[in-house]
């Protein structure tokens, strides 16, 4: 395994008929909840019936310099409750159809073959699953339409996670299970080198194990997937600080970007698209530079 700050080759994105190679710095992808309760932007692109302000918004991300776009209709915050599978169709598909008709390459986040289907069908090319491959439809429907596919980690659900955030080896029990989820994605058909595995910040994790996650990212880089990053204003970033407003806390998803970005992530979910972006650049190019510890005998 290579050690942190080594210039590495970080691994494509597949996302159907394209490839996604991040070459100056990570891929961005930006954030489109068009949901009423997510935790970071509830509400803002939500009137349902107009998806005109969510695409407006997902054009304004790929201006900033956007690579890809992530687009949910179902809170993950904890204790969110479920959405009916007709309801977050409702909510995406206008979304994602207006948002790949314009070129962009667009992610369906959800957990529901019905919806990953027609969010496919809509023109999406990656399907963003929370739930880590626990369900064998959602997997089936990802490998027949040959889209790139992202494995989060997380227990439970949002309703019931937070009391599952309970590890000896946060790292280890984490990489363990991406492994095993890796491997149920190739058994149903999808390639490996479709797969983006990601660490799930806040997802059945107290804040020091989000700290962990990043700190020992290359612990998961070494696997040879593309990882995935979602530390965008989360609430560890909150709690470290003392930052209840999710609207202050650029500096620290900035600094989890880079972070991140140091390791050697290969895409980073984020709200703060053009912040991020210039962020990440100046560090993907230290990290170019980034010789390794002097070996010279000190004089
Ligand atoms: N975080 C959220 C939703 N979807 N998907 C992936 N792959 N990784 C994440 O970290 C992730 C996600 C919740 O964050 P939000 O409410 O700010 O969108």
């Amino acid at each position: 395994m290579q050690s942190p700050h080594t210039p590495r080759e970080v691994p494509a994105v597949h996302a159907r008929t394209r490839t996604l190679t991040p070459s100056r710095r990570p891929l961005v992808m930006g954030i489109v909840n068009v949901t009423p309760d997510s935790f970071s932007d509830g509400g803002q692109l939500y009137p349902e019936g107009h998806p005109e302000a969510a695409i407006a918004h997902g054009r304004r991300l790929l201006a900033e310099g956007a690579d890809l776009l992530d687009v949910g209709g179902e809170s993950t915050r904890p204790g969110a409750e479920p959405v009916p599978a007709h309801e977050e169709l409702a909510r995406v598909e206008p979304v994602v159809a207006g948002l790949a008709a314009e070129g962009a390459v667009v992610s369906i986040d959800t957990t529901k073959a019905e919806v990953a289907r027609a969010a496919l069908d809509a023109g999406a090319s990656i399907v963003n699953d929370v739930f880590a491959a626990r369900d064998d439809e959602l997997l089936a429907v990802t490998a027949q339409a040959g889209a790139g596919y992202v494995l989060m980690h997380m227990r439970g659900t949002p309703a019931d996670m937070r009391q599952r955030a309970v590890y000896d080896d946060v790292v280890a029990e984490v990489r363990d299970r991406l492994v095993e989820g890796l491997e149920r994605c190739v058994a149903a058909g999808i390639p490996a080198e479709h797969v983006v595995i990601d660490p799930g910040i806040g997802f059945a994790k107290a804040p020091e194990h989000n700290l962990a996650l990043l700190a020992s990212l290359d612990v998961l880089v070494g696997l040879g997937q593309p990882v995935l990053v979602g530390a965008s204003r989360k609430s560890f970033l909150g709690a470290l600080l003392d930052q209840g407003d999710v609207d202050a806390r650029l500096e620290g998803s900035l600094a989890a970007a880079t972070a991140a970005t140091l390791a050697g992530a290969a895409v980073l979910r984020v709200h703060d698209v053009r912040e991020t972006v210039r962020a990440v650049t100046v560090a993907a190019a230290l990290c170019e530079h980034f010789a390794g510890p002097s070996t010279e005998p000190q004089s």
